[in-house]
């Protein structure tokens, strides 16, 4: 199925769900995790992004992260993160779930968003658990917790961890009422999210996806562009045939 047929069937979807992954955020900046000049390329994911490389080495990690925040800070949402936001002010019912944690897609204007992997901006306590934005740059080499004086952690999803119930259960509830879901620039290799576009298809929704290439996904879900997420979202927002 072509861009057209999804034009179609996006104005008249009653609920949209939109997945989001690092593609999006690559046409501003935000460099991936697998492609080419992506994080895990160049970065061993066990030394950095999970509870138990934290444990071993806590500064190391929060190198890493203090990295990332002044590499992101900086970098604007793109075309893509705009008309989403722009395509949740003209559907009845909108929820946009990301994988992403650059926050972009706030700074674009969307709202309705469920944040799967966490936020780059936000901190929590390893003791108390209080979690609290702060963009503070760079944050100390290890900052502490306000309330208790304990270490803080990156407010993100290691491998290895269990996703926040409360934000897992959001996000299948609005893949269980969704009548369109469009999953967008990801590599569908992490799970549960990975396999949220074919949840949504089992529960009776149409199910697309826009990736700059095929990804393992392509064949399963009813349409499958190819292409810039940047260049095919804003070509959605015109009604008129292309
Ligand atoms: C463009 C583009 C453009 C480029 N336009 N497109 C079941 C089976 C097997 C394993 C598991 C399973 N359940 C759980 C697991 C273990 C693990 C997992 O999935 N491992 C697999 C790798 C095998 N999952 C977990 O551990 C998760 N926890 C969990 O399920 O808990 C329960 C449990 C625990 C233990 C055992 C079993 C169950 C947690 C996963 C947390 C992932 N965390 C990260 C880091 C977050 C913080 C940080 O950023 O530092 O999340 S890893 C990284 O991958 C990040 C991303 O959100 C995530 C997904 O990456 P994404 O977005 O897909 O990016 P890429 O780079 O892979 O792909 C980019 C795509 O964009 C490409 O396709 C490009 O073509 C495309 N693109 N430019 C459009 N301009
Ligand atoms: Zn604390």
């Amino acid at each position: 199925m072509s861009l057209q047929e999804l034009k179609e069937k996006l104005w008249k979807a009653k609920h949209l769900v939109v997945l989001t992954g690092a593609g999006i955020s690559a046409e501003s900046g935000v460099p991936t995790f697998r492609g080419e000049g992506g994080l895990w390329k160049q970065f061993r994911a066990v030394d950095l992004a999970t509870p138990e490389a934290f444990a071993r080495d806590p500064e190391l990690v929060w190198e890493f992260y203090n990295w990332r925040r002044e590499l992101i800070a900086p970098l604007s949402p793109n075309p893509g993160h705009f008309a989403l936001a722009e395509i949740e002010r003209r559907i009845p019912h909108f929820t946009l779930i990301t994988q992403n944690i650059d926050g972009l897609h706030k700074k674009a204007g969307s709202t309705n968003i469920i944040e799967l992997h966490g936020n780059l901006w936000k901190v929590r306590c390893t003791r108390c658990e209080t979690t609290s934005e702060d963009l503070s740059m760079p944050l100390p080499k290890l900052p502490s917790c306000r309330s208790c004086g304990s270490l803080l952690r990156p407010h993100v999803v290691w491998f290895g961890e269990m996703l926040e119930p409360k934000v897992l259960n959001a996000a299948f509830d609005a893949i269980s009422s969704c009548d369109l879901m469009i999953v967008i620039g990801t590599s569908g290799t992490v799970q549960p999210a990975a396999s949220m576009g074919i949840q949504a298809k089992r529960n009776g929704a149409l199910a697309a996806e826009i990736n700059l290439e095929p990804t393992p996904y392509s064949d399963v879900y009813d349409i499958s562009i190819l292409g810039k997420s940047g260049e095919i979202l804003p070509k959605l927002l015109c009604r008129k045939e292309e």
